[in-house]
């Protein structure tokens, strides 16, 4: 690294604080103006490290956006009419199920909120004092919350208890264009095409972003869902999008584990032995998701009735939940090989959203080839928490070398190491300031 870390460090700050309303961080300045979930759950680890009353006041948001069913929104829309598919077009205020006094969409994203919750817990708990003491406040309040969320994900969205996560849109899955996603796309039928204000493309390159006739499919799921209202039981029978997520179900098992380990701090027992069951559950449907083939992780499409072939960094999720010895290894030992990390056209050694290897592969295109570096930080704390801290002291040197040119890219071109899509991007700069803060990387207080 030719630039100091307390550079990277200042600079990733002043991101953080360029985007914040005051009561939600926007996802980025201009492409993202308001609060998306799973950006906002990583987010408040960075926020934490600054000041854990702010890190607070952000999940007050997430959480203050919970529908009744116990879904967190994917957004929480702030005061900022500069984006499309707006308010207006997610139309939940038919919803019966919305959360009063607030606007979101109607779907959820990939559900690694008490996985970060408990990071938040952990430095305020390190930091002690008063913001240890309205960290036990906000636990004791976040706890039921959480659990709501999780009970949700398993009845709506695997009601028969197949183990994998069902998503209707594949913005849920967070991976929004991902060729993991193709051929269920291909089954969803447009009989009435939108009016398209793609205002992203304003702020990005059309380029680096998801194609009109993608945008097409996304608002067609959206009108679906808005025609029942959002009713999570009709939503089954007309969505033309029902994708088995073997990514939402890892991130599940490992929030499932760490939210019992918040309800063990509180005392409750009952709760933290029925998520660990759920984790339990999440963990033996990736696992049982494993192509023996490749040894990678597969989504199912619930309509077709098929496995999806797709090699994607999706595959690699048995490294985010863990599981059997050899079946991690050999996750692992793809992802540091030769077509993903190990690739010799890499820039940096990280893994790519798709790998280059792949004749699919589209190096500028947001999910079907960039390197993430918030998919960096997650792969690189879940190695960490896995024990495995080679890989993840990996994946932090490099993710940081990545992000010395100070753009915090929302992703990378994997050969070039250029930042596409939007810069200032809050996750990109929490994933910078986490690794250059936090204890259980650098071996330091705080
Ligand atoms: C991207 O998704 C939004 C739609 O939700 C968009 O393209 O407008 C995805 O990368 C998603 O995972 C992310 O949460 C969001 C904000 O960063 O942007």
């Amino acid at each position: 690294m030719t630039i100091s870390a307390e550079t990277i460090r200042a600079a990733a700050i002043a991101v953080l604080v360029e985007n914040d309303t005051g009561t939600l961080i926007r996802a980025a300045p201009r492409l993202y103006p308001h609060q998306w979930s799973w950006d906002a759950a990583f987010i408040s680890v960075g926020l934490a490290h600054r000041s854990v009353p702010r890190a607070i006041v952000e999940w007050r948001t997430i959480f203050g956006a919970q529908w009744t069913t116990g879904m967190l929104p994917h957004i929480v829309f702030a005061e900022a009419p500069d984006y499309f598919p707006g308010p207006d077009v997610w139309g939940t205020q038919e919803a019966v199920a919305r959360p009063a006094g607030v606007q979101t969409s109607g779907i959820c994203q990939p559900p690694v909120h008490a996985l970060c919750v408990e990071q938040v817990a952990l430095i305020a708990r390190a930091k002690g004092g008063a913001d240890a003491a309205q960290l036990e406040e906000f636990i004791a309040d976040a706890v039921p919350r959480l659990a709501r969320w999780h009970a949700w994900l398993s009845r709506a969205r695997d009601p028969e208890g197949r183990g994998l996560i069902e998503i209707h849109h594949g913005w849920e899955s967070g991976m929004d264009n991902s060729p993991r996603f193709d051929s269920v796309y291909a089954d969803v039928h447009v009989r009435e095409p939108a009016v398209l204000k793609r205002t992203d493309l304003v702020h990005a390159s059309a380029a680096e972003r998801p194609t009109d006739a993608e945008y097409q499919r996304y608002l067609w799921l959206i009108h679906q869902l808005r025609s029942v209202a959002y009713d999570d039981a009709r939503a089954v029978e007309v969505i033309d999008f029902r994708c088995g997520d073997v990514f939402i179900t890892a991130c599940l098992a490992v929030s499932s584990e760490a939210l019992a380990r918040l309800a063990d701090s509180i005392g409750d027992v009952q709760l933290a032995a029925s998520e660990r069951r759920r984790a339990a559950r999440c963990r033996e449907a990736v696992l049982a998701s494993i192509d023996p083939a490749t040894g990678l992780c597969r989504d199912y499409d619930y309509r077709a009735g098929r496995w999806l072939d797709v090699s994607s960094i999706a595959g690699f999720s048995l490294l985010i939940c863990d599981g059997p010895t050899d079946a991690v290894l050999r996750q692992r030992a793809l992802l540091t090989g030769p077509h993903w990390m190990g690739h010799p056209q890499n820039r940096h050694p990280l893994p790519g959203s798709v790998s280059l290897d792949d004749p699919g592969c589209q190096p500028r295109a947001y999910w079907r080839g960039p390197v993430w570096p918030i998919m960096n930080w997650f792969f690189a704390h879940c190695a960490l928490a896995r024990g495995d801290g080679e890989l993840g002291a990996a994946l932090r040197r490099a993710g940081l070398d990545q992000l010395s040119g100070l753009e915090f890219g929302e992703y990378y071109e994997p050969c070039t190491g250029e930042a596409l899509g939007s810069h200032r991007q809050s996750w990109t700069a929490m994933a910078a300031l986490d690794w250059l803060t936090a204890a259980r990387w650098t071996g330091a207080g705080g």
